[in-house]
Order: structure tokens, then sequence, then C-alpha cells
């Protein structure tokens, strides 16, 4: 919840040396966007309030949280990858911060450094730090990359930024490597804090974020429902406020989340007007900010009712085993449950194939929709093997490239109408 007046917030934004200026644009611009693509709807749950607010707090009093637990002696760390594990940061006492822009605004400004023709998200993220728009700048010790795709590597390596060494494969081999990249994280930590990690700090975190997936878990099994009592556009919120809210307070409004969304299935309270196809969102993930195409598809009249990208499923769905009782067995389980993160940096990507396949069944779904971030090239080559295994169960795609502007909006409803159509019994839809 925002707990800081515009006074407090100016005064901590000039202490972290921002533009004052461009902020001011920038939140405006935030503002501007998600009153346009959230706020229309009819039957939002009470209790989006609260995420609705933490969007706005993350750059305000989520802000003076981190600063103040810093002045305190804590440390944090600053992440771009849902592969980062933040139940060993937490166990060291160090605050995860993942920095993934959604914005469209800031993108220009990352021009300074990198090409124009990079995905978006790398753009937003980048173009906010060198526009001093970005509150996390320097609120962390360092920040951690991961050797994903060619887009983020090469930007670690322009930046100096260090970086976990993620595999291509998931090979005996490769499970070997990953699980040495986790100690050294482990390391790294107990480095930055200047303590051991011990077996019961351990295994609280572990417990804490599995709370936090099981919540998120909680809410997205009731979107399999009929008559889903969450859109798929505040199921977004949600998951993307849980990269960026405090975990303890995130999990406490997700459970008065629960509670009403229980509530609203037995009294028949729906999300949604009116009947309308059930669809998957697939592909590069939507962070905080990016809600545009949750925005025409179900403003055109389809339900989105689950998520596939790591701002959706990949984010919650496993968790990690609770059974382990030394510090090294619980390092195991930790290295098998983000080892089972199916990024299309991994090749081949069969489980995500499979993944997809189950949950399709699971949230009987009628159609899918690959949002794709431009140059994006893994999840959008990767589109095509899933258009081949979901053609064989007679569901259809429609794929959709794009970047977080706003100029390609009608052109983008014009082809979802289509394929809403055509899932419905109408004209055939184009698939670019
Ligand atoms: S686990 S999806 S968070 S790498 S930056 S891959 S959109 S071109 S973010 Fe990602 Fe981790 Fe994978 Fe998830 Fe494409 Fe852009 Fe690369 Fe991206």
């Amino acid at each position: 919840m925002e707990t800081t007046t515009p006074d407090d917030r100016s005064r901590l934004w000039a202490d972290l040396g921002m533009n004052l200026e461009l902020h001011d644009q920038l939140l405006a611009s935030i503002d501007r966007v998600f009153t346009h693509t959230h706020l229309w709807q009819m039957s939002r749950p009470v209790s989006m309030s609260l995420f609705d607010e933490a969007l706005h707090a993350s750059h305000g009093s989520r802000v003076a949280e981190i600063v103040e637990y810093r002045r305190a002696g804590g440390k944090s760390v600053g992440t771009f990858c849902i592969y980062v594990p933040d139940e060993i940061a937490l166990a060291a006492g160090v605050l995860p911060i993942p920095l993934c822009g959604g914005s469209g605004w800031p993108v220009d400004y990352a021009d300074r450094m990198f090409p124009r023709d990079i995905c978006p998200l790398v753009r937003s993220t980048f173009g906010m730090a060198f526009s001093g728009t970005c509150p996390y700048k320097t609120l962390k010790e360092y920040p951690l990359g991961e050797t994903t795709c060619d887009a983020k590597k090469k930007a670690w390596d322009l930046l100096g930024i260090p970086s976990l060494e993620l595999p291509q494969k998931k090979n005996p081999i490769d499970r070997d490597l990953w699980r040495s990249e986790v100690l050294r994280f482990r390391e790294d930590m107990e480095k930055l804090t200047g303590k051991a990690i011990s077996a019961r700090s351990l295994a609280d975190s572990i417990r804490l974020v599995n709370r936090k997936r099981k919540l998120l878990q909680q809410i997205n099994e009731l979107r399999k429902l009929e008559e889903p009592p969450i859109s798929g556009l505040d199921a977004l919120l949600v998951s993307q406020v849980a990269l960026n809210m405090d975990i303890r307070a995130f999990n406490e409004a997700c459970g008065k989340l629960v509670e009403e969304l229980v509530s609203r299935v037995k009294k028949g309270i729906s999300a949604y007007p009116a009947p309308g196809p059930r669809v998957m969102f697939a592909g590069s993930p939507a962070p905080m900010g990016f809600a545009k195409v949750h925005y025409i598809v179900e403003s055109a009249g389809m339900r989105i009712v689950v998520d596939e990208s790591c701002t959706g499923q990949r984010y919650y769905r496993d968790l990690v085993d609770e059974g382990a009782s030394s510090i090294e067995d619980m390092l195991e389980a930790i290295a098998d449950r983000y080892f089972r993160i199916d990024c299309a940096c991994f090749s081949p990507n069969t489980e995500r194939m499979e993944n997809v396949q189950q949950t399709a069944g699971d949230y009987r779904i009628d159609g899918l929709v690959h949002c794709i971030l431009q140059y994006c090239h893994g999840y959008d080559i990767e589109a095509k093997a899933l258009d081949k295994v979901l053609g064989k169960v007679g569901i259809p795609t429609l794929k959709v490239v794009t970047d977080y502007g706003e100029q390609d909006e009608e052109q983008i409803r014009v082809r979802v109408e289509a394929f809403r159509e055509m899932i419905t019994g109408g004209a055939v839809a184009s698939n670019g």
C-alpha cells in the first residue's frame, strides 16, 4: 500500500539522484496506461485495489521500504530473470529486486548504449536506468544477469554486469553445471552479508516462497472454472506485483484476494459480463506496465484463463520440495525446482511443449495467443513448434509480435477480433 506522501516521495527520489522531471513523465505514462488497460473492467474483485496500490507504490513506498532496509544494514541484489533463486537470497538476508522494465516510455533512452532492434524488455529496463528514472538503480549492491537470450547476455557484457550461467540443454551434464551455479550464488550471497546461511533460515525461506507460489496457484486454479471470478488482466497484475512487493505483504494481500474470489464463486459472480472463448496467453514475459495484449484480447470479448509466461504459470507452477533437512539437500531441491523452468532459451524445449499441452486440457482452452516481444527470437521461433503440438488437438493459435508502444493497438485488435470470430465459428484469422 502507498504510505508515503507526495513530499516524501519527491525527497526520496531527489536523494536517490533521480531525474525528477523525466520521472514525472514516466509516472504519468504508467498511470495513463494502467487506467486505459485496467479500469474499464466492470466486475473487479474489491481486493484488487491492494494490487492497484502496489503497482503505484512500486515507485513510492516500496522504494522507501528498501531504502530503510539498507539503512539498517540490509543488502539487495538486482535481478532480471525468474531463474535467480529467491530462496537463497532471502535466507542470506539479501533482498532480491527484479528489475525488468515493462513501460514503453523509457525505451528510447536505451539507444545511447544499445541498438534499436533488440527486445523492448531490455530497452525499457536500461532506458529507465539511463534516463535517471529507475528508483532501484542505486538500491542494490550489484545487479545479477543470467545467460539466457543473446540480447540479455550481450547487455551484461556491455555493462559489466556479472551473470549466472544457465545451461542451454537439459542433460545430466547441464544439471551439474546448474547445480554448481546455484552453489556459487549461495557463496556470493554469503560473501555479500558476511554471514553463513543456516539450514533453518533456508528452510524458512523455502516455505515462505512456496507459500507465495501456492497462493498464486490457488488464484489461478479458480480461473479453470466455467465463470472465472478474476479476469486475465487482473490475474496478470497480481503476478506482476508478485515480483515487486515485499513477500510477506504480498502473501497477506493474496490471502485476502483468494478469500474474496472463493466467495465470488459461491455467489456466482463472474469477472466477465458476457460469455466468450477461453484462451491461453503464451510467450515472452509481460512485466509490470505492459498489459496491452491482455487488454486487447479481453476487451475484444475473449477470456484469458491462463498465462503460460514468466509473469504467469512459469513463475508459480513448481514448488521447492520441503522434505530436505540438510542445507546440501535443500540446495539440491532448489536446483531441481529452477531447472524445471521451461524458458525458450533451452533447446530442445520439449518440457514446454508438454506443459502447454497439459495446461490446454486443464483450462479447457479454445485458442492460444502467442505474445512475442519484438526481436525475442526464442519465443518467436518456438511458436511454430507449439502450433504443431496444438494443431494435433485442434486448438487454433494467433501470434502477436509487438513492443511496449501503443501505436499498433488497433492493428492487433483487428487480428484478435478475427481470431475470436474464427473460434466462435465465423471468419478465418491471419497468423502473422
Ligand atoms: S526464464 S523468459 S525471465 S529469460 S529478454 S528472452 S523477452 S528477448 S525475459 Fe525471460 Fe528468464 Fe526466460 Fe523468463 Fe525474449 Fe527479451 Fe530475451 Fe526475455
